[in-house]
């Protein structure tokens, strides 16, 4: 089942719950909300409780408290949280970390006057049915051997009657990290756990968002703690979704080894032959992972959900102001960013400067945004991008939203000049490509202490340089805080070939999945631009290179299908976020993926026969589909 229908089931279960309770219960005043002791957050650096003798000994208990997703001396928002006993409720919850073998022997101290179900209080491999139930004022001991090494989580979850001062709150407040250390993986790693708080109290309304605020480590950006390493160092971090939600974790500036995938029960290390490089990796809910990656350019980067929702300004604010949080707005709209991201600060390696020395460019594009005038019977107004690159220039097509594809050359040292001929500012990210912070788009924080990206005013120009290390399918897209630039065609398909290729459209196709507007269920969802896409034929017998970019707000799973009379045809997967699979993942298989924003796939299809292919692109209630002609096999220009 989609995510989204998951998320609204449970969220209507608990609104009506909360509800309920509301009704009944009387809220607590304003001065005894403030009266509540803090929770704290912190970034899962020491496990809790007490080893001793291969047993870990750990006092749990669930506490009230105000949390402070924002600045500490922010208002806090009231929630329910575990701690260990004698200390602060904490978000996360405490981590448990502790080394193959150990037995963990865990009281849990239930003082509320309702139940509470623990989650995950078992050896590992374990079943997600396994749960434990303490009663109002009771003290539960669980006893279990920790199992196999890996990234797990916790969760505690309450039943009704939820205390008013908990009301809108109980999502992953109560998680927490459980690694399991052994099996010869990181012990330097960065542990993340993603948190999700609703505001259950407000009605839906998919053109506002979920009225939500999105942490990672208990923080919300600017908030979560900047990350410090050395250009060359190894970075290890186990990142944990025991949200309701997906978040498509997108790195910034470099690509990452995904090391690992797990559910919270059950963790499959990958052997080198299956281990995947992505700047973008998308994480259903309950999922875990273990990555490692390098950086390879200092300054400053982000490693940020790329569903716009979960770091949408506005979005956050809204959940914070019907709150009654203070916001701290001048610094979101500085940085234009809020919620999951974290920041990286990559210094030089010793005795180098950080100074930014881009190679002699060889290859110069110019891309130019101006506002297209609304089509005849629409006041929609979308952007159109104009690529020059010498003598040659493409633009978005009369209708479209789309810009056309910038393609460039690995190993060549490249300049792209962004005209800003819009009315707003604006900032283009070059997603996936591996280049020096300050050119990588994000307003306020790229670059470093001397030189930080600017926006790019209207009127005014800005020169990105690169020289990327690898071809494959990247995306330019605007990485300005308005929604309204992306749902209104302002990106485009970037293309990297190796040195001394052409590019060759007719065999080299690129799909494109946006969204015309923001409203995620019912603005239409385009494909190359277009709801009515068009395609040239293809050839039965030729090799094609098929590249998809989903680069929709928020559409977190995307389904692509190349159907041949209803039936998935095959084709053969040769790269992800513009890295080449491993050999392992280069099977023929069904036609189908399902995918989330920022991400790219690319396969290799050879038409069997002539007849009629139908690519169809599907997120919930919206479809677009493409249909493509194949042709009969052409006697010269057969292969
Ligand atoms: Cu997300």
């Amino acid at each position: 089942m989609n995510a989204l229908f998951c998320r609204l089931g449970a969220v209507c279960l608990l609104a009506a719950t909360c509800l309920l309770v509301w009704s009944i219960g009387t809220p607590l005043a304003v001065a005894e909300i403030s009266d509540l002791p803090a929770i704290v957050t912190h970034d899962n650096l020491k496990s809790a409780g007490q080893l001793k003798d291969g047993v870990l000994t750990i006092h749990l208990e669930v506490k009230e408290g105000l949390w402070h997703p924002e600045a500490d001396d922010a208002t806090g928002v009231p929630v329910l949280a575990i701690g260990e006993e004698g200390g602060p409720g904490s978000i996360p919850g405490p981590m448990i970390r502790v080394p193959e073998g150990t037995r963990i022997h865990a009281f849990f101290k239930n003082p509320q006057i309702f139940p509470v179900v623990l989650h995950g209080f078992h050896a590992r491999p374990g079943d997600g049915k396994d749960t434990v139930t303490v009663e109002p004022g009771a003290t539960k001991e669980v006893n279990f051997l920790a199992g196999a090494p890996g990234t797990y989580y916790y969760n505690v979850t309450c039943f009704a009657p939820i205390p008013i001062a908990a009301l809108p709150t109980s999502d992953t407040t109560m998680t927490g990290a459980f690694i399991v250390d052994g099996g010869g993986a990181p012990t330097d790693d960065h542990v993340m756990v993603i948190g999700v708080w609703y505001n259950w109290m407000v009605p839906f309304d998919f053109t506002r968002g979920f009225h939500e605020i999105l942490t990672m480590n208990g923080k919300s950006w600017p908030h979560t703690t900047r990350l410090s390493y050395t250009v060359g160092e190894t970075a290890h971090w186990r990142v944990l979704n025991p949200t309701v939600a997906v978040h498509p974790m997108h790195l910034h500036g470099a690509h990452f080894r995904v090391d690992s995938a797990g559910d919270g029960e059950k963790e499959v290390i990958y052997p080198p032959e299956q281990q995947r490089m992505v700047v973008t990796e998308s994480m259903e809910s309950g999922r875990t992972m273990l990555l490692t990656w390098t950086p390879t350019h200092s300054g400053n980067w982000i490693f940020h959900c790329h569903l716009e929702m979960h770091f949408d300004p506005n979005l956050a604010n809204q959940a914070a102001e019907m709150m009654g949080v203070h916001v701290d707005s001048e610094h979101h709209h500085m940085s234009g960013m809020a919620g999951l991201i974290v920041g990286i600060e990559v210094k030089p390696r010793d005795g180098q400067t950080a100074e930014v020395k881009a190679l002699a460019p060889q290859h110069h594009v110019t891309l130019t945004l101006t506002q297209n005038p609304p089509p005849p019977h629409s006041s929609r107004r979308c952007i159109r991008i104009e690529v020059r690159d010498g003598a040659v220039v493409t633009a978005t097509g009369p209708g479209m939203e789309l810009g056309p594809p910038i393609v460039i050359y690995r190993g060549q040292p490249t300049e792209i000049t962004v005209v800003n001929n819009l009315a707003a500012p604006t900032a283009i990210h070059w997603h996936g490509i591996e280049l020096e912070s300050y050119y990588d788009g994000v307003v306020g924080y790229g670059g470093d202490s001397r030189q930080v990206t600017p926006p790019i005013a209207p009127g005014e120009s800005f020169i990105a340089h690169m020289t990327p290390p690898r071809a494959g399918t990247y995306i330019y897209h605007t990485h300005w805080h308005d929604v309204g630039q992306l749902t209104t065609g302002l990106y485009g398909p970037l293309i990297v070939l190796e040195p001394g290729e052409k590019y060759d459209p007719e065999h080299d196709r690129v799909f494109v999945v946006s969204s015309a507007g923001p409203n995620m269920m019912n603005d239409p969802l385009l494909l190359n631009g277009s709801t009515h896409p068009e395609a040239a034929p293809l050839r039965a017998g030729e090799r094609y290179r098929l590249r998809f970019i989903n680069i929709t707000p928020s559409r977190d799973g995307v389904e692509f299908s190349l159907l041949d009379k209803d039936k998935a045809a095959a084709w053969l997967p040769i790269s992800k976020d513009g890295a080449d699979l491993p050999p392992f993942y280069r099977k023929s298989c069904e036609a189908k993926q399902k995918f989330a924003p920022g991400e790219t796939y690319d396969y290799e299809f050879r038409p069997q026969k002539a007849g009629k292919l139908v690519l169809s692109t599907e997120f919930i209630n919206l479809k677009t589909e493409l249909s493509m002609d194949v042709l009969e096999p052409a006697e010269i220009s057969r292969k």
